[in-house]
């Protein structure tokens, strides 16, 4: 079992990496904020609650985010590892993610983090809104809020997972294909760590 949660800025590229990673090591993806927009699109009870959060950039709450999280993996629960995208993104969430996956002997492998400067991904995003259709990604304000939510409760998991040893980080900066290779030596090193 190989759980890794993929962290960063709003706009690092978790989900463009996981769209790789998933394939190259047969790893279920979950992606928190994918989940949240299939529910909003679909009005369903869980999307009309997260929605008005999610389009002021501001985080959804733990007790609905956690809820959804556990329900995905139990969906999952023959994988033979997960990708966690976008969660957790607070200490709580953090706690509970342990917690849960204590219940079934399996725990977070590691936390690997794509680096990079906010500059650019302001940049990123804004370009992604001019097509996307993501209410998030089209107003600068926004985009700022969603650092400043960033900046106060999910940068705390840094230490968090540098206490358990368990935080790699790599350079998110260069084309998508040079940063897969960079995340994939990690990934690689810890399979082999894994496998003794
Ligand atoms: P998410 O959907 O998780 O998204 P994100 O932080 O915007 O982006 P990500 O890092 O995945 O960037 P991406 O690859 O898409 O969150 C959205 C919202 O959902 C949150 O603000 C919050 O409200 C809510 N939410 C989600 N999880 C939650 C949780 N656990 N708790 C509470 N609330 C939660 O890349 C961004 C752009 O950069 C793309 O256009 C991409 O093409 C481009 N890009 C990627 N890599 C690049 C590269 N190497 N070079 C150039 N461009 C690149």
């Amino acid at each position: 079992m190989i759980n890794i949660v993929l962290f960063g800025k709003p706009g690092a590229g978790k989900g463009t990496q996981a769209e790789f990673l998933k394939d190259k090591y047969n790893l279920t993806h979950i992606s928190t904020g994918d989940v949240f927009r299939y529910n909003i699109k679909n009005e369903t009870p869980l999307g009309k609650e997260a929605q008005a959060f999610i389009n002021d950039g501001q985080l959804v709450p733990d007790s609905l985010t956690i809820k959804m999280l556990q329900d995905e993996v139990e969906k999952n629960s023959q994988s033979r590892g997960f990708l966690f995208d976008g969660f957790p993104r607070t200490i709580a969430q953090a706690d509970a993610l342990d917690a849960f996956l204590a219940t079934k002997n399996w725990d977070v492998t590691a936390t690997v983090a794509l680096e990079a400067d906010d500059e650019i991904l302001v940049a990123r995003l804004l370009e992604r809104g001019k097509t996307s259709g993501r209410s998030d990604d089209q107003d600068e304000e926004k985009i700022r809020n969603r650092y400043q939510e960033y900046n106060e409760k999910t940068a705390p998991l840094i230490e968090y997972y540098q206490n358990q040893n368990k935080f790699y980080s790599v350079n998110g900066i260069g084309s998508v294909a040079e940063v897969t290779e960079r995340l994939s030596s990690v990934i690689e090193e810890l399979e082999a760590k894994i496998r003794g």
